[in-house]
C-alpha cells in the first residue's frame, strides 16, 4: 500500500483521542488546529516540488511517554498555566506532519495502551521474527517512553532491545545525547552514565529540537507565523517590547544569570514592557518577581500571543527557558531578539537544568540556533550585566524604519514535511551488514583530514559542509587515512569517539573499533580527524543537495 497525502483533519483528530481524558492532547489538538491550513497548503505545495508518489504506507506508532501519568510530570496538568510547551510543539508537528505524508498513526501516551499494542509481536522465541510481521514500521517515542517500552512489553524489552527491533525507534530528545553518553559501557567506564543516557542506540536515533550536532538527527518543529494569512489584519508595530519569561521565576536572578532587573530596568527607560507570564493566583503569601512598570498579559493563547509579537519591535531574552521555539516565532513575526549572551558558557557541568543530559554541549547564549544561524539584524547576542551595551542595542533597534520577518526553511511546514519524509523514505536503522552506508549517498559526501585540534563537526563547517557520522564506517581504515593525507607507517585499533584519527605526535593512523562511538564531535590537540563532510541545502541543513 502506498501512502497517499492526506489533509482531512477530522481524520486526524480521531486518531489523537485522549486516552483518559486528562486533556493531555488538548494543546496538541488546538495547535494542530490553527496550523492545519498553513500545513495542508505546504503539503500541496511540496507536491508540486518533488515526486510523492510510490512511498510506502508505514504503520507509525508515536508513543507520548511526557504525558504518560507514570512520567511524574504533570505536563497534561500544567499546559495552560505555564508548564513547558516547546516540547508538546514538537510533538504536534511531527503528528501533522506524519498524517499529511499519509502514513497510519496510532498515538498512544499510557504505559498500557503501549503494551495492548506491542504485546501483539509475535514471541521472542516464535519462529516468525521477521519485521514484516510487527505491527508497526517505526515507533516515536521520548526517553520516558522508551523506558515504559523496557518496562511494560510483555518480555521487558526483550524483544526490543534485539537489535532487530530496537532499529524501528526513534526518540524525540529535545537537546540530544552525544555518542559517548549513549553507549552505556562506555558512559559506565568514563563515570558519564546519567538517567537519560546509555540507551544503547544508534546516535542518529535520537531527533533533536534544534541542529545542535550531526550526531543526531535534527527533527526540529515548525515555527508558527500568521504574517501572510488571509485573514489577519495588518498591525502597526509599536515602540514596545515583550519579555520572553511566562513564569515568574525566569524573572528572578539564578547563580549563572545575574543582573535581570537593572537589564530590565534600562530597556524600561526607553521602550514599554510587556510579558505573559503564568500567575499562580492560589500560591499564597507569594511576593511577585515582575516589576510593577510591566504590561503583564497573562499566558495568552496563540493567535493573542502572536498579534503582540507582530505589535512588538523587540523580545526581550531573561536567560532562561533555554532553546525553545519563542524566539524564533517572535523573529518570524519581525521583532528583534536580545539574546543574553553566557560566558562562561552553560553546560552539564555547571548549570542545573543540565545535569544529567547526555551532552556537552555549552550554550554560549540562551538560544545558540538563533546566536550562530540567524545572528543581527535579527538577533542581538549581548551581555545583559553591560548596561551600556543594552541601552546601545535597545536605541539601535528602536531607531529603525523597518523590521523584517525571518524564518530558516527548515522551520517552515513544508520544510519539516520535507526532511520527515525524507527521513521516513531513507534513514535505515535495521541494516546491521558492514555495508558502505547508503544514505546520504557518497555523491553528497567528501572525506576531509581535518586541522589538529579540530573536531569533525567543525573541519566539515570550515568548508561549509556537515558531517555525516552514517559514512563514518566507510572511511574507518588505515587505507582511508592515507589516501587523505596522513602519513602513517603504522596504524591501530582505539576505542573513543575521536577516530578514525591521524595522530600528529605518533605518526600513527588510529581507526577506531567501537561503531557506535563514531562521532562529530570531539577534539583533540594531537589529533587529526579524518570527517565524512556531505553538502547541505541552504535553509534545510539537515538534508544534502538532491535527497528531498
Ligand atoms: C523551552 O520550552 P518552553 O515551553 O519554555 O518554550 P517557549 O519558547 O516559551 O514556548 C513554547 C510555546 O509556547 C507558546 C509559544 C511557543 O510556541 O508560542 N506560548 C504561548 O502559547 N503563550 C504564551 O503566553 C507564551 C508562550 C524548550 F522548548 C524546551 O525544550 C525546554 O525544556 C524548556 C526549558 O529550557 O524551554
Amino acid at each position: 500500500r502506498y501512502a497517499n497525502i492526506s489533509t482531512d483533519i477530522e481524520e486526524l483528530m480521531k486518531v489523537l483521542v485522549d486516552p483518559n481524558e486528562r486533556q493531555g492532547y488538548a494543546w496538541i489538538r488546538m495547535r494542530i488546529r490553527r496550523m492545519w491550513p498553513r500545513f495542508s497548503k505546504a503539503m500541496k505545495s511540496l507536491q508540486l516540488k518533488q515526486d510523492m508518489n510510490g512511498r510506502r504506507k508505514k504503520k507509525i506508532l508515536v508513543h507520548l511517554g511526557l504525558l504518560s501519568k507514570q512520567s511524574g510530570w504533570k505536563f497534561a496538568e500544567s499546559q495552560f498555566k505555564g508548564g513547558p510547551l516547546g516540547e508538546l510543539v514538537q510533538w504536534s508537528d511531527l503528528v501533522a506532519t506524519l498524517f499529511l505524508l499519509g502514513h497510519q498513526l496510532t498515538i498512544t501516551s499510557e504505559a498500557e495502551q503501549l503494551a495492548g499494542i506491542l504485546n501483539k509481536l509475535p514471541a521472542a522465541n516464535s519462529p516468525c521474527q521477521s519485521r514484516k510481521e510487527l505491527p508497526v514500521d517505526i515507533i516515536y517515542t521520548d526517553i520516558v517512553g522508551l523506558r515504559q517500552f523496557k518496562k511494560h512489553v510483555k518480555g521487558g524489552y526483550g524483544k526490543f532491545s534485539k537489535k532487530q527491533n530496537s532499529c524501528l525507534l526513534r526518540i524525540v530528545d529535545s537537546f540530544g545525547t552525544e555518542p559517548a553518553y549513549n553507549l552505556r559501557s562506555w558512559a559506565k567506564a568514563h563515570k558519564i552514565l546519567t538517567t537519560w543516557g546509555g540507551q544503547d542506540l544508534q546516535p542518529q536515533q535520537f531527533f533533536t529540537m534544534f541542529p545542535h550536532s550531526p550526531d543526531n538527527s535534527f527533527m526540529g518543529f515548525v515555527v508558527e507565523q500568521h504574517l501572510n494569512d488571509t485573514n489577519v489584519v495588518k498591525i502597526e508595530r509599536r515602540n514596545q517590547a515583550l519579555v520572553y519569561g511566562k513564569n515568574e521565576y525566569m524573572w528572578e536572578d539564578d547563580d549563572l544569570v545575574q543582573g535581570k532587573a537593572a537589564y530590565l530596568d534600562v530597556i524600561k527607560s526607553l521602550v514599554e514592557i510587556h510579558g505573559t507570564v503564568y500567575i499562580d493566583t492560589d500560591a499564597k503569601n507569594k511576593t511577585h518577581s515582575i516589576p510593577s512598570y510591566v504590561n503583564n498579559h497573562g499566558l495568552l493563547n496563540g493567535e493573542d500571543l502572536h498579534t503582540l509579537l507582530r505589535q512588538s519591535k523587540i523580545f526581550i531574552g531573561l536567560g532562561f527557558p533555554y532553546e525553545g521555539p519563542a524566539p524564533l516565532e517572535a523573529i518570524a513575526n519581525g521583532a528583534v531578539f536580545i539574546n543574553p549572551k553566557f560566558n562562561p558558557p552553560h553546560s552539564s557541568k555547571n548549570t542545573k537544568f543540565f545535569k544529567g543530559k547526555p551532552t556537552e554541549r555549552k550554550l554560549t547564549s540562551q538560544h545558540p540556533y538563533a546566536e550562530q544561524f540567524l545572528g543581527e539584524p535579527y538577533v542581538y547576542t549581548i551581555d545583559i550585566k553591560n548596561i551600556q551595551q543594552v541601552k546601545d542595542t535597545v536605541s539601535r533597534i528602536l531607531h529603525r524604519n523597518e523590521f523584517h520577518p525571518y524564518m530558516p526553511y527548515e522551520y517552515t511546514e513544508e520544510g519539516m514535511l520535507q526532511r520527515m519524509n525524507a527521513y521516513i523514505e531513507h534513514q535505515n536503522f535495521c541494516q546491521f551488514q558492514k555495508q558502505p552506508a547508503k544514505w546520504p549517498p557518497n555523491s553528497a559526501v567528501k572525506f576531509i583530514l581535518g586541522e589538529k585540534g579540530v573536531s569533525c563537526k567543525d573541519a566539515c563547517w570550515a568548508k561549509n559542509l556537515i558531517c555525516d557520522p552514517s559514512h563514518f564506517r566507510d572511511i574507518n581504515s588505515k587505507e582511508s587515512l592515507l589516501e587523505s593525507g596522513a602519513t602513517c607507517p603504522q596504524s591501530k585499533e582505539i576505542t573513543g569517539i575521536l577516530y578514525p584519527s591521524f595522530n600528529t605526535v605518533t605518526n600513527e593512523c588510529e581507526t577506531q573499533k567501537e561503531e557506535f562511538l563514531f562521532s562529530c564531535v570531539g577534539e583533540h590537540l594531537e589529533l587529526q580527524r579524518l570527517c565524512p563532510c556531505r553538502n547541505y541545502i541552504k535553509g534545510q541543513t539537515a538534508l544534502c543537495q538532491g535527497c528531498e
